[in-house]
């Protein structure tokens, strides 16, 4: 009885022994094992393209090991001693940040990981459309450009990103030709266009999406680090509807000591007369993620979906006034804005815009929103011209340019009214009341009291009223409303004391 235990034992030793390769053959080859996602390979892991779902990617490689002691490394803010204020200030305006401290910062830094506790926990579909990230710039700097750059290699997963747009707005700084050609030939996915003349960023964007490979356009500015799993949430909507555009959450990187800075007061994209962007806390009844303006530079759009909306107005020139358009088009055109809590980019915020504009800015920025306005903004473009852009209605002062093609586009996409837009997507907007109610007529902003295209004159005679063609410079247009005796009152008329 004492020997068969024994000769048991050596059965299963030699068992053991001879199944063992067997054993870890099985072990390795299983899924479990494979890493879901090679970083080296180019667009055909196939593991996440299988249909069904996986945790979202909180991807952060880079091919150096990270120095914690590196400056700024992780996102940590860098107080420079006093000494270095005279080289700071020397370099400043290169890029309107403390471009002295941003070139001492790894172009591969780490940042925290500061999403929300349940985003890394998040399935997303394991087949995701690609995407083409376009950055546009003139004359950036080159450490915040790279930084840009390697964040978006560093933290997408390889198979969604098709390629990254850098479309060159004839930048005149040297280190923007052949060393960045030469420093972007090691990252195969990285192309660069080159304008030869200065287009501004609206039709430098447009250039980089007419030839953008991926099925979703991401647009970034050249001044940004984007979050650990920043990506595959923004996808995640486009996929789920073509018509939605994901922001993500915009944070902060110190223009003064670089430090990444979390944003944890959820705000969304708002604007106030005359079109003003701004930040407002979402309405207590409201859904926290829809958003009725985009802040204009970060967002990804489903490339078909863009085109059909007739991209940018390609005659917006250089700066501002574009995410109004976009986002009013997207709007009233039958798609959605919605803000991502889990995708988060960091970005630069500058007090100055540090290039050139080729004409006046204030004058481009007024051209480009009176342009909007006319387009998309109905009766309410008295509420633009009437807070502050009066001289914007005399044409001699100022070209905007034809707008006939926007018109048609509006017409064709059948996109519904300003007011619509208001009443459903922004309710909580403080318009002074535009119409006069009962009648058929509206009171405008400008003081004119309007039907369509025409308005109502008193005449110089003193008695009866004709209805002209309205023209907000002529006087007799011009009607005030007092309070008092609820009275709409000429101007042409002398009131007695
Ligand atoms: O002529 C130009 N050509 C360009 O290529 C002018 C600018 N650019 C580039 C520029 O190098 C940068 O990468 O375009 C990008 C945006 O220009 P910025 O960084 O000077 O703009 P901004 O950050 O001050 O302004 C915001 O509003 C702009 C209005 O036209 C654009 O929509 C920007 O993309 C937008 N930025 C953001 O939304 C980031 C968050 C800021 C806020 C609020
Ligand atoms: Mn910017």
């Amino acid at each position: 009885t004492h020997t068969i235990p024994s000769c048991n034992f050596i059965y299963f030793c030699l068992l053991t022994f001879f199944l063992l390769p067997f054993y870890l053959i099985v072990y390795f080859s299983s899924e479990d094992m494979k890493p879901k996602i090679d970083l080296q390979a180019g667009d055909n892991s196939s593991a996440v393209r299988k249909p069904g779902v996986h945790k979202v990617l909180s991807l952060d490689a880079t091919h150096a090991p990270r120095d914690p002691n590196a400056v700024g490394q992780f996102g940590q803010p860098v107080i420079l001693p006093g000494s270095k204020n005279a080289e700071v200030m020397k370099r400043w305006n290169e890029g309107h940040f403390n471009v002295y401290l941003s070139d001492q910062i790894p172009v591969d830094r780490g940042v925290p990981d500061t999403r929300p506790e349940t985003c890394a926990q998040n399935l997303v579909h394991n087949n995701l459309p690609t995407t083409t990230v376009i950055f546009c710039f003139v004359d950036e700097v080159w450490s915040t450009l790279l930084r840009s750059v390697h964040s978006v290699l560093n933290r997408s997963p390889p198979h969604l990103l098709k390629e990254i747009i850098l479309v060159d707005d004839a930048s005149t700084k040297d280190y923007l030709k052949k060393q960045l050609d030469e420093y972007m030939s090691q990252f195969p996915k990285v192309r660069i266009i080159r304008l030869k003349e200065r287009q501004g960023l609206i039709r430098a964007r447009l250039a980089g999406a007419a030839v953008a490979k991926g099925e979703v356009l991401t647009f970034l500015d050249s001044h940004i680090e984007c979050n650990v799993g920043w990506l595959e949430p923004l996808l995640e909507r486009v996929y789920l509807d073509r018509k939605k555009v994901p922001c993500p959450v915009i944070e902060v990187i110190s223009d003064k000591d670089m430090s990444y800075m979390l944003v944890d007061n959820f705000q969304r994209g708002i604007f106030k007369w005359p079109l003003v962007f701004g930040w407002s806390p979402v309405p207590e009844d409201g859904n926290r993620t829809l958003c009725p303006v985009m802040a204009g530079g970060l967002f990804s759009i489903d490339k078909k979906y863009f085109f059909e909306l007739g991209a940018y107005d390609p005659g917006l020139d250089v700066w501002g006034g574009e995410n109004m358009e976009i986002s009013f088009k997207i709007w009233m055109c039958g798609g959605e804005i919605e803000i991502i809590p889990c995708s988060r980019v960091g970005h630069i915020f500058r007090g100055q815009n540090p290039y050139k504009f080729p004409k006046d800015r204030q004058k481009t920025v007024e051209r480009n929103l009176a342009r909007v306005a006319e387009v998309w903004l109905d009766e309410y473009k008295d509420l633009f011209y009437g807070h502050g852009y009066q001289h914007l209605l005399d044409k001699k002062v100022i070209d905007i340019g034809n707008l006939t093609e926007q018109i048609e586009l509006r017409k064709k996409l059948k996109c519904k009214s300003f007011k619509w837009y208001l009443d459903n997507v922004f309710p909580d907007m403080d318009t002074p009341a535009v119409k006069a109610e009962g009648l058929q007529f509206n009171y405008t902003w400008l003081k004119s009291i309007r039907h369509q295209d025409l308005c109502v004159a008193a005449q110089s005679t003193g008695s009866g009223f004709t209805l002209v063609p309205c023209d907000n410079t002529k006087r007799e247009l011009r009607w005030s409303y007092k309070t008092s005796n609820s009275a709409l009152v000429s101007s042409l008329c002398r009131l007695p004391p």
